[in-house]
């Protein structure tokens, strides 16, 4: 088909980006697209399908799971499994980490992180949702990959994307060479590539977090959203708030059009709700390199130590420009990080032990 490139074609032409790579990491994007594929055939007809609403049980974040989050999970950690090429999945829907036992799987070379349907609570309302992933090379030597390998640092992935199913589906990733969108194509079932080397605006006009939070916010998040909000000219303010209410769409938009998504820390999650092995790194590492900037207020997202699966993070994420901004009113006007601030809690009330 003249002037498109599929996804399969494009990993397999890319594959040369990496001298030593035998092929492992180009079929383990595949495996990855194939179960987006399924996935994304299920999201597309949720409403027709006894699909929608809750399972009737409560995820390790205490979240309801809906259906389709269990479904995404089923499918994701199935064409893994049987793709071979990866010996861990851990997944937001999993308590523990899953390990892939095959004869195969086991010495495999990569480890999965993932959220299977990031934004589900959107499922029922038919608002865009989305897959996120990220991959790491396994470091452990010899036996069974272990928690290890899982907690890994965020510039230690060898690649990371995200599935966004909306008006249209799109994959989008990169292994550190640029960032690549594919268009799911569903007269021929494939991803064709349709944002080749994305960037993402060093400036942008929209800024996205959920205001019904703000008086738990952050002195240095509420000065930024006064900052938004001033009439300037010159800087084209006052920019547009846009909050989808999914991590995924929120940042894809911002992504192609500039902006920023912010998570801070609130009342109800003093260190930021989001998860920062299978959200905030993947993303993170993606907007790095389409030439955007994430961190936490504080700390560069992708230096942040991970120390549990299911660690959150606050973020701050998109237009380098924009991220700058507010990490100087944080600096400025919040001195704590958001680990300092939860201790702080902590001990204030008497609570021991570790932060999460
Ligand atoms: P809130 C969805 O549940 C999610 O994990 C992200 O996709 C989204 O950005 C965020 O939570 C929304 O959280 O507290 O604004 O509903």
């Amino acid at each position: 088909m003249k002037g498109i490139l599929t996804l399969g074609q494009f990993i397999i032409e890319k594959q040369s980006d990496f001298p030593y790579a035998k092929g492992e990491l180009s079929r383990l994007l595949r495996d990855i697209g194939i179960a987006a594929k399924i996935v994304n055939r299920e999201v597309n007809k949720a409403g027709l399908m006894d699909i929608l609403g809750d399972v009737g049980t409560i995820n390790i974040q205490g979240e309801s799971q809906k259906k389709l989050d269990v479904f995404a999970n089923e499918q994701f950690i199935a064409a893994l499994k049987s793709g071979g090429e990866c010996c861990i999945v851990a997944s937001e829907e999993n308590d523990e980490f899953v390990y892939i036992d095959g004869e195969v799987s086991k010495n495999a070379k990569y480890i999965v992180a993932m959220d299977p349907l990031d934004g589900s609570s959107n499922i029922d309302v038919n608002v865009a949702v989305g897959t996120i992933f990220s991959i790491y090379r396994r470091v452990s030597t010899d036996g069974k990959a272990t928690l290890e390998d899982v907690l890994q640092k965020g510039t230690e992935q060898v690649a990371a994307g995200y599935i966004i199913y909306g008006s249209s589906t799109m994959l989008v990733y990169t292994t550190g060479k640029g960032v690549n969108g594919f268009t799911l194509d569903p007269s021929i079932g494939e991803f064709c590539l349709s944002h080749p080397k994305m960037k993402v605006p060093d400036d942008g006009v929209i800024y996205s977090i959920n205001e019904g939070n703000y008086v738990h916010f952050p002195e240095g998040v509420k000065k930024y959203l006064k900052y938004c909000q001033v009439e300037d000219e010159q800087t084209s303010r006052p920019y547009t708030s846009r909050y989808i209410g999914s991590m995924v769409a929120d940042v894809h938009r911002n992504m192609i059009k500039g902006g920023i998504f912010i998570y801070p820390t609130t009342s109800g999650a003093p260190n930021g709700k989001l998860r920062l092995v299978y959200e905030c790194n993947p993303m993170a590492f993606i907007i790095e390199q389409a030439g955007g900037r994430a961190t936490d207020g504080f700390n560069r997202i992708l230096d942040k130590d991970v120390t549990s699966l299911h660690q959150r993070s606050a973020i701050f994420i998109g237009s380098k420009n924009m991220v700058l901004k507010i990490e100087e009113l944080m600096q400025t006007y919040s001195s704590k990080t958001p680990d300092e601030k939860a201790e702080a809690t902590m001990e204030k009330f008497g609570i021991v032990g570790g932060v999460d």
